[in-house]
This record gives C-alpha cells, structure tokens and sequence, in this order.
C-alpha cells in the first residue's frame, strides 16, 4: 500500500504481546485505557489511519466511513462478526475489510456449551444461594434442573461454531439438529449424528434446547421471532452466544416472564453494553444466565485474533490479497 511504515489505530486495547508486536511492524497508535471510542475519536480515526483496528463495540456506519481519509485503505476488524461495519460502504470508498475467523471457534463453542449446562443445571443460581448463605444441607427435592442426557438441540446456523458446540453436544449425550442456509456435507452430517431442517420453524416445534450460533446479518436479525419463539415448549431453553440482534429480546423476554420458557443462557443483547431491567430481574430470579460477550474471551484466543489482524494488515501492506477478506456476498 505505498507506505512502509503504515498508521495503524487500534481502538481497544489488546492483549500485551499483539501491542508489542504491532509496534515493531507499523506506526501503531493504541488505546492506553481502554476507553470505547467516542464518535468524535472514532472520525479523527477515521480521517488519520491508514489501517483501522476496530472491534464490536466500534459502529463504522456509512456515515462514519463518508469521512474517512483518502489513506483508509484497510478496515481489519479485531472479531469474527463484522455487523459493527457497513461493509458495503466500505467497499465502495475502495477499503478492504478483514476479520478474524476460525480462531474463536473452539473458546465460543465451549461457551454455548458452558451456558447449556449452567442453564439446565442452575449452576450460577445455586453457587449464589450457597454464597448468599441460602444453603441449609442437601435436599431430595431443592434447586433440581433438567438433565442434559437425551434431549434435543437444535443449532441455528451450522458454521465453524455450530460444528465446534455440536461435536461438545453430542459427548453430552444430545441430540444434533441443525437449520443453516445451506445444508453441510454428509460427512459433517454423519461425523455430529446431526439431523438437517429446512424449516426453522419444524425444527424450533421439537427442540429441548435451541442454540444461536449464526452471524447477524440484514437476514438474520430477529431470526427468532415473536412468532417463531412461539414454537417452542415450555420446558425448553435457548442460548445465545452469536449476536444479541438475532433474537427478538423482547418476545423472548415476555415469555421468560410468562412462564412459556423454562430458561435462558444470554451471552449478548440486543443493545449492547445494555442489559433491559427485566432480564437482569429474571437473573435475580434464576430463570436466565446472563454473561457480559465472553464467548470468545479467552487469553489465547484474543492473542490468536491479534495475530491474524497482524498477518491481515501485513499482507494487504505487501501488496497482497489478505487471508481474511470479508466481501458484501459472504454477509
Ligand atoms: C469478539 C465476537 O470478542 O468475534 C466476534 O464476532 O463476537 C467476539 O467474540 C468481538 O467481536 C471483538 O471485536
């Protein structure tokens, strides 16, 4: 891209050893303390990199993306979801977008896994009862959840996630099911024992537990519906660890509260760092587990993202195509 030595702004601050090597490879700018950018940083940014480090937490609408500067040429996003970026703009003002796939599978798959069996075994509400001093002794009948062994789990979007917590499900003792806009291939299917569904409302009609495991794009907001979450028994749960927007919050609140769902484990939200009083209520109560977008919040796996942004900005800088370029049609 011309310059030896290219601007590169980080917005986040990321792990010490991905700081350190970026520093040696590029004019690295860094977020001492790890404020999320205003709008007014963001544009400033925007106007200055060559290369722009963003994460989740760092809307890059067209409007933002209209006031980038002539020597923008790279967005490389520190995450695998790019939703926070219009990638389209970006394309059109000539900016390559990249992400960061495949190195978050295994952590987020562990997390979906994590929360089905927090959910469906109280985990967190009873290791609060036992802090808050709620315990008295063993009981035949206290904080009984619902074994895991032999139910039915259905997995919105059978991805490199959706395999990764389906290989974790059936070691469980579950059932696969899967919806996916395109079926995988049969080896996949028979390797996960997993049973394809064309239609996500037959599938929602029979599952135990349904996991969300697909991207957020323009066609997977509110995927499950007020009118599709409908289908589901009373006894089921749903876990989210993908993208808050895929689920309608609301719809499913209401049910939680209605008593028309036996639980849920949230990861994300539909307005991020915002979590509505009546789920954090619903908390307090026991009917949800509630984590604040740690799917992919491991030590390792936030160095391994760090290197695949380096090795994205570093072959766009040598004039080649980088590994992770994301294209309007992947979305
Ligand atoms: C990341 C994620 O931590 O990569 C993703 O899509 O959801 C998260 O696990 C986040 O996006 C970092 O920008």
């Amino acid at each position: 891209m011309g310059k030896i030595n290219p601007l590169v702004i980080v917005t986040r601050k990321l792990p010490e050893p991905v700081e350190e090597r970026m520093r040696e490879l590029f004019d690295a700018r860094f977020n001492e303390t790890d404020h999320p950018m205003t709008h007014a940083e963001l544009v400033e940014a925007i106007r200055t990199a060559d290369v722009l480090v963003p994460t989740v937490t760092d809307r890059i609408d067209a409007h933002l993306i209209a006031q980038a500067g002539e020597q923008l040429k790279l967005i490389a996003n520190f995450g695998n979801g790019v939703d926070n970026i219009d990638v389209t703009s970006a394309l059109r003002r000539g900016i390559t977008v990249t992400n960061t796939p495949g190195v978050l599978t295994e952590d987020t798959a562990d997390m979906a896994m994590g929360l089905i069996v927090a959910v469906s075994r109280r985990i967190v509400e009873g290791a609060g009862a036992l802090v808050e001093g709620g315990w008295t002794g063993w009981s035949p009948t206290w904080m009984l959840g619902r074994r895991i062994t032999g139910k039915r789990l259905g997995i919105v979007g059978m991805g490199r996630i959706g395999q990764g917590l389906a290989r974790r499900a059936k070691a469980f003792g579950l059932s696969i099911h899967y919806h996916n806009r395109r079926r995988v291939s049969a080896a996949v299917e028979q390797e996960l024992g997993a049973t394809y569904f064309d239609s996500l409302d037959q599938m929602l009609a029979r599952m135990d537990i349904v996991s969300v495991n697909c991207p957020h794009t323009p066609g997977t907001f509110h995927l499950l519906s007020a009118r599709r979450l409908k289908y589901l028994h009373s006894g089921a749960i749903v876990v989210n660890t993908s993208r808050g927007e895929i689920i309608d919050e609301n719809a499913l609140t209401r049910m939680l509260e209605a008593g028309e769902l036996a639980g849920a484990g949230l990861d994300v939200f539909e307005h991020e760092p915002a979590v509505s009083a009546k789920l954090l209520k619903l908390a307090k109560a026991g009917k949800v587990t509630l984590l604040p977008h740690l799917g992919s919040a491991t030590l390792e796996g936030r160095i391994d993202m760090g290197e695949k942004v380096i090795i994205n900005v570093k072959t766009f800088m040598d004039g080649h195509r980088p590994p992770d370029r994301v294209l309007p049609s992947m979305l």
